[in-house]
């Protein structure tokens, strides 16, 4: 059964979303990715989201760039969490991004990620994270995952001086 959705505004968000799904696909995570546009296809997105609960997922993950209002809009229509991934814009960097998903007003929240690549990872670790705990596997993997993270760091050296 699928437990995370990966969903973005559009095709172009892939190379920047595509580092969420690598984290799920790393803990062995039934996900599934779609694209899904909140204002060129915003049937398709009430639809996703009014399901969503039904369907399992544990949370949703949605990226998008420019005014990005697909995963506020994803967390006004379900309760299932939703975590916002801003995606560099053409023009202002994905700031733009980052400022309309993190500006959810009261009531509604999303978790809102660092713009690009490092959030969209850290989306899809924070996804496995929510999941580790309920599942004692996934944990255990999670566990190793910060390790090894750990002993790269203790054995970097730096140059001499
Ligand atoms: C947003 O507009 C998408 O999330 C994407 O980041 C941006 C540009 O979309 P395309 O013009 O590349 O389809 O809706």
């Amino acid at each position: 059964m699928v437990q995370v959705g990966v969903v973005m505004g559009s095709n172009s968000d892939w190379e920047v979303m595509q580092h969420a799904a690598r984290q799920l696909k790393d803990f062995g995570i039934e996900f599934e990715c779609k694209v899904v546009s909140a204002h060129r296809t915003p049937d398709l997105l009430f639809e996703y989201a009014e399901t969503a609960h039904e369907r399992g997922l544990v949370c949703i993950i949605a990226g998008a760039g420019g005014a990005a209002h697909l995963p506020g809009m994803l967390a006004a229509k379900t309760t299932v969490p939703v975590l916002g991934v801003p995606v560099p814009s053409k023009y202002l960097r994905g700031e733009d991004s980052l400022l309309s998903i993190v500006q959810m007003p009261k009531g509604i929240p999303v978790a809102t990620f660092a713009i690009g690549e490092a959030g969209a990872a850290n989306a899809g670790l924070f996804a496995v994270a929510m999941l580790a705990h309920q599942n004692p596997e996934i944990a255990a993997k999670l566990v190793a995952f910060r390790q090894r993270q750990k002993d790269t760091v203790l054995a970097m050296e730096l140059p001499e001086v």
